[in-house]
């Protein structure tokens, strides 16, 4: 049974708590309870070219960590004191492994990582082997949730949601007759790849012989040369900003005018830093809302503790670690075989909207944002959901009515609670 409460019935609870609570009794010293840790894991490259985003899911978890301690929690009876052992995997798949045996070792009771595909995937054997769950706030190759272990989730979309749709979105506005897929040579960046070439050839569009560098591919003046002699209308790149910047960058210097795309592990304010002006007007998208739609309970937060703006998925990270503490609160339990259970069947209100899993692990409905540089900024355009597009505005727009209707709908039932407690006849 869902015991969960919603707004309304905590609304009407209050109400009732109020009415009743006219006479007061002197306080009493509260006995202190026995206290419990519970070390979470998290994951992800804290040092290297990507490790802002690594920095940015470390402190989505670590704020979600901070708030449950400050609110003293009861599991098992016991107070709660939840600890974050923070790893850092060099986006390596080799130091991932190594890590995430780090963490089992270490007994944490779920893992919030890793950041990227390539390094997510084997490590997700390791915890899956060791009973440990684990959520991804970020990798998005569909391959991770298709291995079949029930103790692995994500909280973003994938690579088969995110590459038809932001290939879709460059056919549909810039209609390019032939276009250029790179990719890194990762697990994520030749992935979304494949996921890009395929809609954009199921389109009718050409596309050029797939060129590709590493993860570590700062000079792609190589491979520009070669694309610049080909002309393409568009170009898609499946790789990270640390090497997205410098190929577009180098692109525009050796005049290639093509409308350059990304994925998600391009779609940052960095993209700026790194190609300069270079970076206006190019099309990028997220397997997500965009961080800034993230509540503003969750935004005001992390802006005091960090005192910055979140980058790209710290709210995905902030509602993983807030998903472990929920479902450890439903099974009394912070052990792995108790509360596993009551996560897989999770409806959890999260930072970045409702949150329920599908029987892979993969979250239901998840949102893909589109977004265009301006002004140095990257700026949502448009919302993906169940294969319909809509301007960012309306999504914006929609979400705001649906809070408004479940405050109306909860001031309703707090005026109708305190009318029957005032009606002497009831
Ligand atoms: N999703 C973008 C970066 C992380 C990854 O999937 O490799």
């Amino acid at each position: 049974m869902n015991t969960r409460l919603t707004p309304i019935a905590i609304a009407v609870i209050a109400a009732l708590g109020l009415a009743a609570c006219g006479k007061e009794e002197p306080a009493k010293p509260a006995a202190a309870l026995p206290g419990i840790t519970i070390s979470l894991g998290h994951a992800g490259p804290l040092t290297g070219g990507i490790a802002h985003l690594g920095k940015d899911n470390e402190n989505g978890a670590r704020l979600a960590v901070d708030e449950a301690n400050a609110a003293k929690i009861t599991i098992g009876g016991k107070e709660a004191k939840f600890v974050l052992l923070t790893e850092d995997d060099q986006a390596d798949p080799k130091v991932g492994t190594t890590v995430a045996q780090k963490l089992v070792d270490a007994k944490v009771a779920g893992v919030v990582g890793h950041l990227n595909s390539g390094v997510t995937i084997p490590a997700s054997a390791i915890y899956n082997q060791a009973g440990i769950p684990m959520i991804t706030g970020s990798a998005t190759n569909p391959q991770l949730t298709e291995q079949g272990f029930k103790g692995v989730f994500r909280v973003v979309g994938r690579d088969d949601q995110q590459g038809p749709s932001i290939a879709s979105y460059l056919a549909a506005t810039a209609k390019p007759k032939t276009v250029a897929v790179i990719d890194d040579a990762t697990a994520y960046g030749a992935g979304i790849a494949d996921e890009v070439e395929k809609t954009l050839k199921a389109a009718g569009i050409t596309v050029l012989a797939r060129e590709k560098g590493t993860d570590k591919t700062t000079d792609w003046k190589a491979v520009l040369t070669k694309l610049k002699g080909r002309n393409p209308d568009a170009v898609f790149y499946g790789g990270m900003d640390a090497t997205g910047g410098p190929l577009l960058r180098q692109g525009r210097e050796l005049g290639i005018k093509a409308v350059f795309s990304f994925g998600d592990g391009a779609c940052t304010d960095k993209m700026t830093e790194l190609a300069g002006p270079a970076a206006e007007g190019l099309l990028c998208s997220q397997a997500g809302i965009p961080p800034q739609a993230a509540s503003k309970k969750f935004l005001d937060a992390y802006k005091a503790k960090f005192n910055q703006d979140p980058i790209l998925y710290a709210p995905f990270t902030y509602d993983s670690a807030n998903l472990f503490i929920e479902a450890m609160k439903k099974a009394d339990s912070a052990d792995p075989a108790k509360y596993l259970p009551e996560l897989q069947k999770i409806a959890f209100n999260g930072a970045t909207g409702p949150i329920a899993f599908d029987a892979k692990g993969d979250r239901r409905d998840a949102e893909i944002t589109i977004f265009t540089m301006k002004g140095g900024k990257i700026e949502p355009i448009a919302i993906v959901k169940g294969g319909k597009t809509i301007p960012y505005s309306d999504f914006i727009k929609m979400a705001a009515e649906a809070v408004s209707a479940a405050g109306d709908a909860a001031k309703a039932a707090v005026d109708a609670a305190a009318k029957a407690m005032s009606d002497p006849k009831k």
